[in-house]
């Protein structure tokens, strides 16, 4: 079996990891000029040919590549190589416009389970350990990359796929899963499941990955002290091949993005001007060498730092925060910007499960914000006028960590719907 902490790549000095990337963008770059007319075409209007493209200092006079690049050019677009050679298609959930359509071809499958492989052994994963997998199988990349990663370790896969909690339960004590992979908001709800039925003596489980949302570090702490593990982080999306693009390691301050595969760059969302290490700003991804879906210079709309600061884990693979919110899903209320992932943090550091929705709406030209918040069992019991006093205070801590004030509406424990997938926190009624 592979040994898939790939020490010689993951721990590569910064000067040789600089040339491994300046060669495969060369190529990657004439790859993309001879293949993806779309992209071309870009290049051709901002006047830059392969030739101008000689490292990654260079990288700045590509063109970037947008979502609304993906939609235009969909389905086929983007594509790099000819239907014959692509062995899979991923895809976006869309829920506004059309979806994205990404392509693999074997190549592109295996570095990607590559690079899901090294997020499992980062998390401490060895053949000896049984993963399941609970993030959705499917067009969604959760599923199917925690899944190829876990056979490249070699670890008894579980492909329970999401949802069906009961089932979860019953295979991850009776198959003695060691490793959970799903997103946090569902670690969350098997932790509060786990909890209920009272079984956390009859599970296995010493780690989890979680991704493909946001979530806070009280969160973590939180799903960490219910299940006895450690959670670990892992980021990734459908356009650069899915999860696995960074991942954490046993120190737990941010995810290593896996270099070898892809330039991180951080820019400023509004000018497009790239800016220096440790400023916060956009993420855009350049994939070295995809070849079906190729991404120069994709702009994620994830707002998130860089460092470069030495890790206790040895890996010298630039690392990125997590992200801070979503450059396009930055709630703007009242003129005051809002990331959800704030009123998480507010909503823990109170004492209160990560359950809640945020409901904005328009009213005679007047922008309304409610945060139904779910109360623990605990308060639940409480006097009326303790509950009272509860929603005041946290109406406190959310104008002082927003700057605006929000309603806030204490609901009975799970009457927030529970996600089994990515959750959904926003409801913002000013856009339907
Ligand atoms: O969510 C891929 C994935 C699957 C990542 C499983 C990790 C685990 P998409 O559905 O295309 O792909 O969504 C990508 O999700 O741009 C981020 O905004 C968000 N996201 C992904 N991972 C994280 C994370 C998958 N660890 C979008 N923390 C990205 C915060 C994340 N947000």
């Amino acid at each position: 079996m592979q040994n898939y902490y790939q020490r010689e790549i993951e721990t590569m000095p910064y000067d040789e990891l600089r040339q491994l990337q300046n060669e495969r963008l060369r190529k990657q770059v004439q790859h993309v000029w001879e293949n993806v007319p779309y992209y071309r075409e870009k290049m051709e209007k901002k006047g830059v040919t392969p030739a101008d493209i000689q490292s990654v200092d260079d990288l700045y006079k590509l063109p970037f590549l947008s979502k609304a690049d993906l939609r235009d050019a969909y389905p086929h677009g983007l594509r790099g190589m000819p239907l014959n050679d692509c062995v899979r298609i991923h895809s976006t959930s869309g829920t506004t416009g059309k979806r994205v359509v990404a392509f693999y071809t074997q190549h592109d499958v295996d570095l990607w389970e590559d690079c899901c492989a090294r997020a499992i052994v980062a998390a401490g994963g060895t053949e000896e350990d049984v993963v399941q997998v609970a993030y959705g199988y499917g067009l969604f990349t959760g599923g199917a990359g925690l899944h190829g990663g876990s056979h490249k370790v070699g670890c008894l896969t579980l492909p329970m796929s999401s949802g069906n909690t009961e089932r979860q339960l019953q295979f991850m004590t009776d198959l003695g899963a060691t490793i959970l992979c799903c997103t946090p908001s569902y670690a969350a709800y098997l932790a509060e499941s786990i909890h209920e039925q009272g079984i956390r003596d009859q599970i296995q489980l010493k780690a989890g990955i979680f991704g493909a949302e946001a979530w806070s570090e009280d969160m973590r702490h939180d799903i960490e002290n219910k299940l006895g593990i450690k959670a670990y982080d892992i980021y990734g999306l459908t356009e650069t091949s899915g999860p696995g693009v960074a991942f954490e390691c046993s120190e737990q301050t941010g995810m290593h993005i896996n270099e070898d595969h892809f330039i991180a760059e951080i820019i400023d969302p509004d000018t497009g001007e790239v800016l220096p290490e440790g400023s916060k700003g956009e993420l855009v991804f350049t994939a070295l060498d995809k070849e079906a879906f190729p991404l120069l210079r994709y702009r994620t709309h994830d707002i998130c730092v860089l460092s470069r600061k030495p890790c206790s884990c040895g890996r010298t693979h630039v690392k990125m925060s997590k992200p801070m919110g979503r450059s396009d899903d930055m709630l703007i209320i009242r003129g005051v910007n809002v990331f959800p992932s704030q009123i998480e943090t507010v909503l823990m550091q109170q004492g209160y499960p990560a359950n809640y929705q945020i409901i904005v709406d328009r009213v005679n030209n007047t922008d309304t914000f409610e945060v139904m918040v779910e109360m623990t069992p605990e308060i639940f019991s409480d006097s009326l006028a303790k509950i009272a006093s509860a929603e005041k205070a946290l109406v406190d801590a959310l104008r002082s960590m927003l700057g605006i004030a929000a309603k806030v509406k204490l609901v009975a424990p799970k009457s927030i719907t529970r996600s089994e997938g990515k959750a959904v926190r926003v409801i913002d009624k000013r856009k339907i």
